[in-house]
């Protein structure tokens, strides 16, 4: 036993409530290492009378740990616990003090959890794990409206566009559109920033409580959510709240005004004289002087702040913002608004955008869940740039999931792509790749996001390649990848071991993979052939059970009573559901 990479700790993924009744424990040891292993547990109050046992399993495996995990309901919502562990002959016990050759008695040394409060459970919104999300970039979206046009717009076809260009895409013709959004399927849309700016990203706000004259105005922004809502469509906003742009009034007023500004301590400046140089005098996003940073430590701001979060749920029923670059904002900020508009909209959904592990915003008093970048690099990595074989991809998948409590891992916002990276298809180079990148995308915990255009085959490298006039041309769009597409949305939908069930790798060898996820009775196996050649795999499955193809290309045979049989094309995939044998 490698005692030296046993850890646990009552805290974060290690130990939460994963809801008002559930404690979940996890555990790591080395990778293969322990056999068996069990939680005691028991009331801390009662313990002589209460301590039980649960047999712990492998939830997840990365490189070189397996994730140990036990789900407990005390009754009086507080737990003592310790572990024991068996690796070969050898038995131990592991406390909040370390391990011990005898059975622990010292109440001391028991690790402790020591109340369920509800209101500090995480708890994101049930409709995010039904969720499939559309991100829209609205300036290369469609222009529905050529009045509101920027002055120089450049030709719609034109698919070369500069950092600084305009095309004059608007709120009119994602109204315009809306019959195809709905076409494919998607239940909710994820908006890069609508608020008056002086880019065509709009990442620097002028005025948060002006929609973008070249987008539109309030009332269409109304009357757009209302169509959206009207087909069970969710609609998520950009919020900008790191910094402002350097035209937002209290900027230009300390601009103008210097020290003597009302507005100076809304900002991070810094006492020195005001003048465009390499290094602005004061905190911006990056080193974008364009971008000053917002000081949301000052109640002022702060006020100013969740006021705005406030008035587009009031005035236009969003149901969710994604937070602009989250991790640079503090924490108490956050807290502050999640009481705010949780209050608001018990069901909203607070989206950070955290490239890096984000645990310490996911502890239940902030995000519900963070864009999924580190997943959507493995997912790419394997998918599309064939850099890493199944066994990483699945350790590094492993490592990602273990990361988080379970509840964050269904509310992730998973993605293969956005507007701040090269478009899948071009990292890809390969329709194919890009279905098995996108299938892939699907069936991990959380909810997948479709960027604009990836759909229908766009190609992009990195910003602002990847932001091309959407192509509305049928000819031009890839016919085959949006059935394909319109095809995974839907068995996605249908199926609810797809959206919130268990999740686990069965098969991860060179380029094949096998995932099995299951919910409430119903049993998925999802399968990848990562490789240009037909091939054939097996794996084991559930006995007494008979399973049916429901999507892809390959077929499947039993060999016995538990193993299973795949043979699938090149680039061949298959998803096949069981059920038990008698029905
Ligand atoms: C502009 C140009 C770019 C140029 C850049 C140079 O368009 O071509 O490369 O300037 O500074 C917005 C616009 C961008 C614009 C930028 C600055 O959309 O087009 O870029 O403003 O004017 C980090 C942050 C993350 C952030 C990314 C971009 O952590 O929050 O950088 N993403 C958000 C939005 C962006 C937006 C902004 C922030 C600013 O989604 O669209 O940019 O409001 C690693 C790091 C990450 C890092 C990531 C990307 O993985 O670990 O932390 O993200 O790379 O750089
Ligand atoms: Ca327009």
């Amino acid at each position: 036993m490698l005692i030296e990479a046993i850890y646990h700790r009552s805290a974060d993924s290690y130990c939460y409530a994963y809801d008002d009744r559930t404690i979940h424990i996890r555990l790591r040891a080395k990778k293969g290492d322990l056999q068996t292993v069990t939680v005691l547990h028991g009331d801390k109050y009662d313990w002589n009378n209460t301590a039980s046992e649960k047999q712990m399993r492998i939830m997840a495996s990365d490189e070189l740990f397996d994730y140990w995990q036990a789900e407990l309901t005390p009754p009086h919502f507080r737990l003592r616990y310790a572990f024991e562990l068996h690796s070969g002959e050898r038995k131990l016990w592991y406390t909040e003090q370390g391990f011990t050759e005898r059975k622990p008695q010292n109440p001391l040394t028991f690790f402790d959890y020591p109340f369920i409060w509800s209101s500090e459970v995480l708890k994101p919104p049930a409709w995010v794990k039904e969720a499939v999300f559309y991100q829209i970039f609205t300036e290369r979206f469609a222009n529905g409206d050529l009045s509101n046009d920027p002055e120089e717009v450049r030709s719609w076809d034109e698919d070369n566009p500069g950092p600084h260009d305009y095309y004059g895409g608007d709120l009119q013709g994602v109204l315009d559109r809306i019959d195809y959004i709905q076409s494919l399927g998607v239940n909710a849309i994820y908006f890069t920033p609508l608020f008056e700016a002086n880019t065509n990203h709009k990442y620097d706000t002028t005025d948060y409580y002006r929609i973008d004259p070249h987008f539109g105005d309030v009332s269409l922004l109304k009357k757009l959510v209302q169509a959206f809502h009207e087909r069970g469509i969710r609609v998520v906003l950009d919020a900008v709240f790191n910094h402002s742009g350097k035209g937002f009034a209290p900027f230009r007023d300390v601009l103008e005004k210097g020290r003597e500004s009302a507005y100076w301590d809304w900002f991070l400046m810094r006492d020195e004289p005001i003048a465009d140089g390499a290094v602005p005098p004061y905190h911006c996003f990056a080193f974008e002087a364009h971008m000053p940073k917002l000081n949301t430590a000052n109640p002022e701001v702060r006020r100013y702040l969740l006021d705005v979060a406030q008035f587009w749920v009031k005035e236009c029923d969003i149901d969710g913002w994604r937070l602009d670059v989250a991790n640079e904002v503090d924490h108490d900020f956050w807290r502050e608004f999640r009481k705010t508009l949780k209050s608001l909209k018990p069901n909203f959904y607070i989206l950070g955008e955290i490239w890096h592990d984000a645990m310490p915003w996911l502890r239940g008093d902030q995000f519900d869940a963070v864009m999924n970048y580190p997943a959507a690099e493995a997912v790419l990595q394997f998918c599309a740039q064939d850099a890493i074989d199944a066994e990483t991809l699945a350790s590094q998948i492993g490592r990602i999931v273990a990361s988080y409590p379970q509840q964050v891992n269904e509310a992730a916002f998973n993605i293969i792509g956005s507007h701040d990276t090269p478009r899948v298809l071009t990292v890809a180079q390969d329709v194919r790749k890009v279905m098995q990148a996108a299938l892939l995308q699907f069936i991990l915990p959380g909810a997948p996001c479709i960027y604009y255009g990836d759909e229908i085959g766009m190609t992009g490298g990195a910003d602002p390649d990847c932001r091309k006039p959407m192509v509305w041309d049928e000819a031009r769009q890839d016919a085959e990848l949006l059935d394909f597409y319109r095809r995974l949305i839907a068995l996605r939908k249908k199926h609810p071991a797809l959206q919130k069930g268990s999740f686990e790798f069965v098969y991860a060898q060179g380029h094949q993979l096998v995932v099995r996820r299951s919910h409430a009775g119903e049993l998925v196996y999802v399968c990848f052939n990562h490789e240009d050649t037909e091939k054939s795999i097996s794996f084991t499955v559930e006995s007494a059970t008979s399973f049916v193809t429901i999507g892809g290309n390959g077929t499947s045979r039993m060999a016995d009573e538990t193993t299973m049989t795949v043979t699938f094309p090149g680039f061949g995939w298959l998803v096949l559901i069981g059920g038990s044998a008698s029905a």
